[in-house]
């Protein structure tokens, strides 16, 4: 019985070494070397080559090493067998901090003072709001959200939160499907995204979601963050958006195409703050642990956490 590395993008010993460390009675292979497919009962996959998991006879689960499943679930030959994805503490922290590091980034006008600084300029602004008066709205209130959401609030931000399924979170204004979504954009000065991709996510910031956005905040008009995945947004919009105003900043960790592209105009936009999709990346000696202890639950016959379901994408 053997457990299957297929991942491309990410330094597969290290994850071996981590795996073997976790489970040292049970083999560990990697796709692109020689192994025997019969012997694989457990696959974790990153951004595994589309059809490379089919004839894995007995093949019981496929752990997802990230806590997004749109890189699985693009693969129309993939086995169909349990999934399960990352649920994490150090990942999910590591998101958080990404969250309120660029929402207090928007609120404390830093870019602005960079570049002043820069210039040797010093100007004296008196206009410095406070987070209570600032409204960030979560797109996305699943396990990375509604910590996001819960560290925000501490710091003191006037925070919504937006979701597929109508949700009731103590003190929080929340907002469920394209009913609720005007009313959530309406009352929403930093955008924060933390959506997973599926088929009715794709897209969906566009610059119809930019024009619903608040422009009566006290940030002199809406910021963008997202972190979900590239996907989610349409970055030709988001460039029209910024040029005509009606965006006034955009931080990006996920992109259409990764890497970005040297050519992208994103990279020099002095508006656009650009980061290589590592928000909250998965720590090998936390997730293979967690990963492993999947793996236990299943040989001892209990039922696997955090499983995917296929039919809703996430
Ligand atoms: P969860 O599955 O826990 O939460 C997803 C949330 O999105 C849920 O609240 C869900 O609603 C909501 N949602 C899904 N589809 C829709 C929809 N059509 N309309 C409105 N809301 C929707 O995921 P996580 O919080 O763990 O992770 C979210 C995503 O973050 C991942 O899928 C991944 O893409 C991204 N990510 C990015 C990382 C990075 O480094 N940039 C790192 C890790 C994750 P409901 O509650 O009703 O189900
Ligand atoms: C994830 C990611 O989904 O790193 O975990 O993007």
């Amino acid at each position: 019985m053997s457990l299957l590395l297929a991942m491309t993008g990410w330094h597969v010993e290290d994850w071996r070494a981590r795996f073997k460390a976790e489970l040292p009675d049970m083999p560990v292979v990697i796709l692109g070397e020689a192994f025997d497919r019969r012997a694989v009962h457990y696959v974790a996959s990153w951004k595994h080559p589309p059809g490379s998991l089919a004839g894995l006879p007995n093949l019981a689960a496929i752990f997802s090493l990230g806590a997004g499943v749109d890189h699985l679930m693009s693969d129309d030959r993939l086995p169909d067998v349990a999934i399960a994805r990352v649920v994490d503490p150090d990942l999910t922290t590591r998101m958080s901090e990404y969250v309120v590091l660029h929402c207090l980034m928007a609120l404390r006008q830093q870019r602005r003072y960079d570049a002043q600084q820069r210039a040797a300029s010093w100007e004296d602004d008196r206009n410095q709001p406070a987070a209570r008066s600032v409204r960030v709205g979560v797109m996305g209130l699943g396990e990375l959200g509604l910590d996001a959401v819960r560290k925000l609030r501490i710091i003191g931000f006037d925070v919504a939160g937006w979701s597929r399924s109508p949700k009731a979170v103590e003190g929080l204004a929340t907002f469920a499907g394209t009913d609720g979504m005007a009313a959530f954009l309406a009352r929403t000065d930093i955008l924060v995204c933390l959506l997973p991709l599926t088929p009715d996510t794709r897209g969906v910031i566009d610059a119809t979601l930019i024009a619903g956005l608040a422009r009566d905040g006290r940030l002199g008009g809406p910021f963008l963050i997202n972190a979900g995945r590239g996907g989610l947004q349409v970055e030709a919009d988001i460039l029209a958006a910024l040029e005509a105003g009606a965006l006034r900043a955009a931080t990006l960790d996920v992109f259409e195409t990764e890497p970005l592209p040297a050519e992208s105009p994103l990279w020099s936009h002095p508006a656009v703050t650009v980061t290589p999709h590592n928000a909250a990346m998965s720590e090998p000696e936390a997730v293979a642990s967690l990963i492993a202890a999947q793996i236990r639950r299943l040989e001892a016959g209990e039922p696997l956490e955090h499983v995917v379901e296929r039919g809703r994408g996430y």
